[in-house]
């Protein structure tokens, strides 16, 4: 009977240890596959998103990546670096290796179009290390007081297609400002042709040459290459909402009612969205709307988004230069 129930208690307690050391041996595996890499599984926003949306790393330590989709196809990019964007594809995995040269925090997104609210797949990455730290300076509309979230219908708009070339013809007779870069950057087509209409210089100039020259500023403020850059930003991340042709008119806002200032219809774009307040965008091809905007006021309303109108935010993800280039490739669509 003692005999029994010493046997008994031996085994409890072996029992007990055995489990104690799975659990250990388990854990510690664990810890060493986190320190060897980080699974993240990639889901639709609706099904949760990101497995893991913060990450943390040290400057000049690799960390690697097993990435795999849980549902449809997915994309891994990081904003503001040049890491490529990998694919991630259902049921398998894919690995990638992350090196970070600056601390700072670093925002990673999906690349593929994975449903409405794709581009709420996203999630950080903070790096920590010797260096200065990565920030972004404060957008430059908000030390230039402009205010991106009133209506900016253009004042005048040209009557025909205007041509840059005809433009350049006048640049001798310009007033040294208009080539400044800042007097581009902060004023819409059509502040800056009232401006030029008003200079007794140039009041040869007829109403489309005056337009002319302001194509010409335009121009000269940006580089084909530019323009091919934000085309492919565009296509790539605008244009299922903004439209490849920029009409507003993308295939995730196809079916919401137009803007107001459009057509003027009385339907209110915000009222039957659904989709998390995302309302119809505004129409690039429209003169009118796009020549009473200044680059500051775009890049802002890129930088900082849209504020419940459903526009996502790409202040973390591009370059300012990507953002300028953006920017050009819009005004493209208007003139
Ligand atoms: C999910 C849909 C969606 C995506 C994706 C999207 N936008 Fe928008 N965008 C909108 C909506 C809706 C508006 C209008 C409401 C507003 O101005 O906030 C808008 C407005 C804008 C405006 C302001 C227009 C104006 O005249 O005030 C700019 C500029 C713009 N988007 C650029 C972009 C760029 C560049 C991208 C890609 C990098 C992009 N958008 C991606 C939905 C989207
Ligand atoms: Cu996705």
């Amino acid at each position: 009977m003692v005999k029994k129930e010493r046997i008994a208690r031996v085994l409890v307690v072996l029992f007990v240890f055995i489990a104690v050391l799975i659990f250990v041996v388990g854990w510690l595996k664990n810890q060493n596959l986190n320190a060897d890499s980080i699974q993240i599984h990639a889901r639709m926003p609706e099904n949760g998103g990101w497995s893991v949306t913060s990450i943390n790393a040290e400057t000049n330590q690799p960390i690697h990546l097993k990435l795999t989709s849980d549902d449809v196809v997915h994309g891994f990019a990081i904003g503001k670096t040049n890491h490529p964007a990998v694919d991630i594809f259902p049921g398998e995995f894919v690995e990638t290796t992350l090196l970070f040269d600056k601390p700072g925090t670093y925002t990673f997104y999906c690349t593929r179009w994975c449903g409405v609210n794709h581009w709420r797949m996203r999630g950080t990455i903070d790096v920590r290390g010797e260096g200065p730290l990565v920030t972004n300076p404060p957008p430059a509309y908000l030390q230039l007081g402009i205010d991106i979230d009133t209506e900016h219908e253009a004042e005048v708009i040209p009557a025909t297609d205007v041509s840059p070339q005809t433009g350049s013809l006048f640049a001798d007779d310009l007033p040294s400002y208009v080539l400044d870069q800042e007097t581009y950057f902060s004023n819409s087509p059509a502040k800056i042709w009232m401006r030029l209409r008003a200079e007794p210089t140039l009041s040869e100039l007829s109403d489309q040459e005056v337009w002319d020259v302001v194509a010409w500023i335009w121009q000269k403020n940006t580089s084909p290459s530019m323009i091919e850059t934000g085309q492919t930003l565009y296509a790539e991340n605008c244009a299922a909402c903004h439209g490849e042709t920029g009409k507003g008119d993308g295939i995730m806002v196809r079916d919401l009612p137009k803007h107001d200032s459009d057509e003027h219809s009385t339907n209110d774009p915000h009222s039957e969205s659904g989709m998390g307040g995302l309302i119809r965008p505004h129409d690039f091809t429209d003169a009118n709307h796009v020549l009473g905007a200044s680059p500051a006021l775009f890049s802002g309303k890129i930088i900082r988004g849209g504020m419940g109108t459903g526009m996502p935010y790409w202040g973390p993800i591009f370059t300012e230069e990507q953002i300028n280039a953006l920017v050009s490739y819009i005004y493209t669509f208007a003139w």
